[in-house]
């Protein structure tokens, strides 16, 4: 693929290369990122290579990040991936850098980038870059591998989405090949606290169901302060209401510290990023997410979903 060789000229060419990636990052965002920059440390050994962007409690068995200077952006290559819209890249210093280089799998609604590679046919920006590394035929470490598979493993629903191909298992199947310990990792990625056993039961309990099938859950800041959790987690929580046959679809809105709500969008079949993009919002045609500013708001996308699935 042509732009897969443009990219690797890129990197060739400079020196320093940051890579970036969405706010509040989940873990494609982690496995897109820290496998890239285990890849290019691998092959491109005189490269100074940095990720960078705040960090997720949960996702610390991926790996961490580093601190860069804002001088260090003007010579560098900055390449971010899993983030379609330029105001949710994380570390908005992104802008000083000589040249960006966006790597996708969201709808290309806001492009930016002097190379843009936006797929909407993988199932991760993780998957994405696995195959980069195998069409360019670049060595694999070990701990990239684990990042990038651990990444495609939660943006795919543990291999069960439609989005999923033959290419997605060609991809982990070579990522698998470096011997990464797959039990350890999956045991990283399913171990809960107790703290999430309270919350899920605290959904179960309140959600409200219309007759159309439509499941909302409208959670307080207080009661996530209890959970210790925040509305920027909540991407976690958000198939909680999955799988049950009366449900078609299911919104959770949770409350923000500015007293917005954070609104993550699922269903089962019903196209729902169009209804997030009416809020000012995007996503995946049955994963998506918006901001609503207020209560008001909430009650306008509960009626509106309500609607389509009525319809
Ligand atoms: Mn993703």
């Amino acid at each position: 693929m042509e732009i897969l060789k443009d990219i690797e000229k890129q990197i060739k060419e400079f020196n320093t290369i940051i890579i970036q990636r969405h706010i509040n990052p989940d873990g494609d965002a982690y496995g897109s990122q820290l496998g890239l920059k285990g890849l290019i440390e691998e092959n491109f050994k005189d490269k100074k290579c940095y990720a960078i962007g705040e960090s997720m409690e949960y996702l610390n068995y991926i790996g961490s990040f580093d601190k860069v200077e804002d001088e260090v952006f003007k010579d560098a290559l900055v390449i971010v991936t899993d983030c379609g819209n330029v105001e949710r890249i994380d570390d908005q210093r992104f802008s000083l850098a000589k040249k960006i280089i966006k790597i996708d799998h969201h709808p290309n609604v806001t492009p930016y980038g002097e190379i843009m590679w936006v797929d909407t046919s993988y199932t991760s920006a993780s998957e994405m870059v696995g195959y980069m590394a195998m069409q360019l035929k670049w060595r694999i470490p070990t701990m990239a591998a684990r990042a990038i598979f651990n990444g495609i493993v939660t943006d795919s629903g543990r291999f069960m989405y439609r989005g999923v191909t033959p290419r997605t298992f060609d991809v982990a199947s070579r990522l698998l090949s470096t011997g990464f310990d797959l039990e350890e990792m999956y045991k990283n990625l399913n171990t809960k606290k107790l703290s999430e056993l309270t919350f899920i039961n605290y959904i179960y309990s309140n959600f409200k169901l219309t007759k159309n099938g439509l499941a909302t859950i409208i959670v307080p800041i207080s009661e996530m302060n209890k959970h210790g959790l925040s509305a920027e987690m909540m991407n976690k929580y958000a198939n909680t209401l999955a799988g049950f046959k009366e449900i078609k679809m299911w919104i959770t809105f949770s409350e923000r510290s500015d007293k917005q709500y954070r609104v993550e969008f699922r269903s089962s079949g019903t196209i729902v990023n169009q209804l997030a993009v009416k809020y000012g919002g995007g996503g995946h045609a049955q994963a998506a997410g918006a901001i609503a500013q207020n209560l008001k708001i909430v009650q306008d996308i509960i009626e509106d979903a309500d609607k389509l699935l009525g319809e």
